[in-house]
């Protein structure tokens, strides 16, 4: 039976030696928490670290931690402290972790961390493909192991991989400043689903992909040589429910069976009837904004007076990865303020800010959770921040006010809390004052909105959601996998074409039999392509047409010796073998006239795009443009010419990084059906790249073998990855001499 294997850099569990024995308790942070119940009831395993490095684990307890983490259905991958250094503290949390969150000025990057990095993901991989079985789901999580996919994908090519990032993904601009984002890109896109929490995370990844990778984006999917990335988002959920019976189980609870913190909790509340509890938890890290809010708090109470010695802040901090520098520093920066504001409002009874640094048992954060009237939770950037969905799913009474910073991913599911920018204290305070001051009914009515959407779309539904869009992602891959000629199916192809006793070959020109380069004047056919073309025209009984948008000038210029058929601008122009070039509808170009001006309009809109004038197409290239503002631009192109030209017996057809207009009765279709007429052909052969290619798929009869190359959509029966392999059939037909 196929399993799930779970790969995250931690395990949900940690393991730790005390007086020489193992002690295990579950890890903290918000990827554990969400996927523990998904493990839990599913049948997957996980991979990942323990927490302990290989130094740390006594030699006798070795085998123990592995039996105690197979008890759990998880597989420990070991690292040593050098490991942990580089990979971890170095490169993903000095590295990625401030980039992504926008810190600029916080990312170190280091060549030897960079080193480690590649080499702790591959000892990942390694241990994923040991476990691996032929049908397995892989699901790999976050920003440590962004080069996993792509190393699984190398070792393991039909392995359907998913990959979920649970900080935000930054914008181009941001991401392009880190020395390795080629190969970061190239490591994810190693996935078949790649997951982001909100759609803004997927766009930005989006746009690093088209610039960066410069591969084609077509709505959410990426398409490769050899197979198509889906993107999509979905918004991590909670384990509603969990939350939900501790919240209820707390509230029933005699005052002495209850928990030493809520007992506080609870002579607080008598001490000062009517005061106000404010509750902050985070891990201690600088993405979560936690130095502005005791400044903003600060600013608050300077504000509104009023509330000295009736409001009271509870801030929870996590201890978080300590061994990085900026961690430390944040640590002291927090200790002296709130040292400071206490001192500056404190009163013999009251102290504004009560202040924890350290894990809480889960136990004691649904006491916070119930006990406080409202939750504070101002990120900087937080990929989606689950301490506010806790915090409204333990509301049971429905009583309670969320503020949250619209940072947070989760601000764009949650927008019945009060929503502030956590730069903005004055809007800060203001909030406050409206948490304060907001009747029961008013935060009833918000609180049961938002705890219907948070028990619908928990952390069950959305791994179930991420894991279904990945089982699809499979479908699509058979669908590619099944018209990919394989050696088998090109020896099929070569036969027919030996039996046949009259051929046409059907063959575009850029992106077919030679790649693309920047300047379409670069593209001329190599000495070996020249051959190759020559070969096959020495065929018996086969003729060779080569056809392409491109104008005949170039055309025939390169073609000049060889004794090919030429169809260019997509049919206007024919020149037969050793004949002149005959124009093959009575086309008219009066329209130009009135469209050149718009294209040119364009062009200087758009920097890197040229207008092609041919003689009855006017193209619009953008192939060296900023690839998102040339997308943009073609749209805009598109639908404005569409207004313009209709009734004019005019089309607009959209190539490969190019728009070009030209009158309706032409296309690559209709020119290659004229030759058709003529002749009986046996043997009927097409393959091309883009759009204008369809035409002539769907022209030719059913018994044609045609082609396309790239994994894009298409009426083509077959795909070849790239123009080698179009060279290497093409070369098969030749050998028949
Ligand atoms: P985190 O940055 O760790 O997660 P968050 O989503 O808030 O942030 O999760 C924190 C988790 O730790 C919560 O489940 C909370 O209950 C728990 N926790 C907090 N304080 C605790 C304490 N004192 N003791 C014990 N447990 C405590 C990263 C991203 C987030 C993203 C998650 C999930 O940075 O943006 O929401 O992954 O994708």
């Amino acid at each position: 039976m196929s399993k799930t294997i779970i790969l995250s850099n931690r395990l949900p569990l940690q393991i730790s030696v005390e007086n020489g024995k193992l002690e295990i308790t579950p890890s903290v942070g918000g990827l554990a928490t969400g996927l523990k119940s998904y493990h839990k009831d599913g049948n997957s395993i996980w991979i990942g670290w323990i927490g302990l490095t290989e130094e740390e684990i006594p030699e006798n307890l070795k085998e123990q931690v592995i039996k105690k983490a197979r008890e759990e259905a998880c597989i420990a991958v070991n690292l040593t402290a050098d490991e942990i250094e580089g990979f971890y503290y170095g490169f993903s949390n000095r590295g990625i972790w401030p980039l992504f969150h926008y810190f600029m000025e916080f990312t170190e990057w280091d060549s030897k961390h960079w080193e480690t990095y590649q080499k702790v993901n591959r000892k990942y991989a390694q241990a994923i493909i040991e476990q691996y079985q032929e049908g397995d789901l892989i699901w790999v999580h976050d920003y440590q192991l962004l080069l996993v996919p792509n190393m699984i994908r190398e070792l393991q090519p039909n392995a359907t991989i998913g990959f979920f990032n649970h900080i935000p993904f930054p914008s181009y601009e941001v991401f392009r400043t880190m020395p390795w984002r080629e190969e970061i890109l190239k490591g994810m896109l190693g996935a078949d689903l790649i997951g982001f929490h909100t759609y803004d995370y997927e766009r930005h990844f989006l746009s690093s992909v088209r610039r960066i990778s410069r591969l084609q984006v077509e709505f959410n999917e990426i398409s490769l040589p050899e197979r198509v990335v889906k993107v999509d988002s979905f918004p991590m959920g909670i384990d509603y429910e969990k939350f939900e019976k501790a919240a209820l189980k707390n509230s029933v609870l005699k005052s002495e069976k209850k928990s030493e913190l809520q007992q506080k909790l609870d002579q607080h509340q008598e001490s000062t009837p009517g005061a106000k509890l404010i509750l902050s938890i985070d891990r201690l890290d600088y993405t979560k904004g936690i130095a502005s809010r005791i400044r903003a708090f600060e600013y608050f109470l300077e504000k509104y007076p009023q509330y000295i010695e009736k409001v009271r802040l509870f801030m929870l901090a996590v201890p978080s990865r300590s061994g990085v520098p900026q961690y430390q520093l944040l640590k002291k920066e927090i200790d002296e303020l709130v040292g400071r504001i206490n001192g500056k409002f404190a009163s013999v009874n009251w102290t504004p800010i009560w202040y924890f640094y350290r894990s809480m048992p889960f136990e004691n954060l649904i006491d916070l959770y119930t006990s406080c009237d409202i939750a504070f939770i101002t990120p900087i950037r937080d990929g989606m921040n689950l301490v506010a969905k806790e915090f409204i799913a333990s509301r049971t009474d429905k009583s309670g006010v969320l503020i949250l910073s619209e940072m947070a991913g989760a601000a764009q599911e949650m927008s019945e809390a009060l929503l502030i920018n956590p730069n903005n204290y004055n809007q800060i305070a203001d909030a406050i004052h409206q948490a304060i001051e907001m009747p029961l009914e008013d935060q009833k009515k918000r609180v049961t909105i938002l705890q219907k959407r948070l028990k619908r779309y928990n952390v069950e539904k959305w791994a179930n959601d991420f894991m279904n869009a990945l089982e699809k992602t499979k479908d699509s891959r058979t669908i590619f996998q099944a018209k990919l000629i394989s050696e088998k199916i090109q020896q099929e192809i070569i036969e027919k074409f030996k039996r046949a006793e009259n051929r046409i070959l059907f063959l575009d020109y850029d992106g077919t039999l030679v790649n693309f380069t920047n300047n379409p004047e670069h593209a001329f056919p190599d000495e070996s392509l020249k051959t190759l073309i020559q070969g096959l025209t020495e065929l018996k009984n086969t003729k060779v047409v080569l056809i392409s948008g491109r104008d005949k000038n170039s055309l025939g210029k390169w073609w000049l010796k060889i004794p090919v058929v030429l169809i260019a601008e997509h049919g206007v122009w024919i020149r037969k073998v050793e004949k002149d070039w005959v124009l093959s509808e009575n086309i008219l170009n009066n329209w130009m006239e009135s469209v050149r001006p718009v294209i040119e309009t364009f062009v200087d809109r758009t920097p890197g795009t040229f207008l092609e004038e041919k003689n009855y197409s006017l193209a619009w290239h953008y192939r060296n443009s900023d690839p998102e503002l040339g997308e943009i631009r073609a749209n805009e192109l598109s639908n404005v010419l569409k207004g313009l030209i209709s009734n004019h017996g005019l089309n607009v057809l959209e190539g490969n990084k190019v728009l070009e207009i030209k009158s309706s009765g032409v296309n690559k279709g209709k020119a290659a059906n004229k030759l058709l007429l003529k002749k009986e052909y046996d043997f009927i052969f097409a393959i091309g790249d883009d759009w204008t290619d369809e035409y002539l798929f769907k022209e030719l009869p059913e018994t044609a073998v045609t082609v396309k190359v790239g994994m894009k959509k298409t009426a083509a029966i077959y795909y070849l990855k790239d123009t080698d392999k179009v060279r290497n059939l093409l070369s098969g037909f030749t050998q028949l001499k």
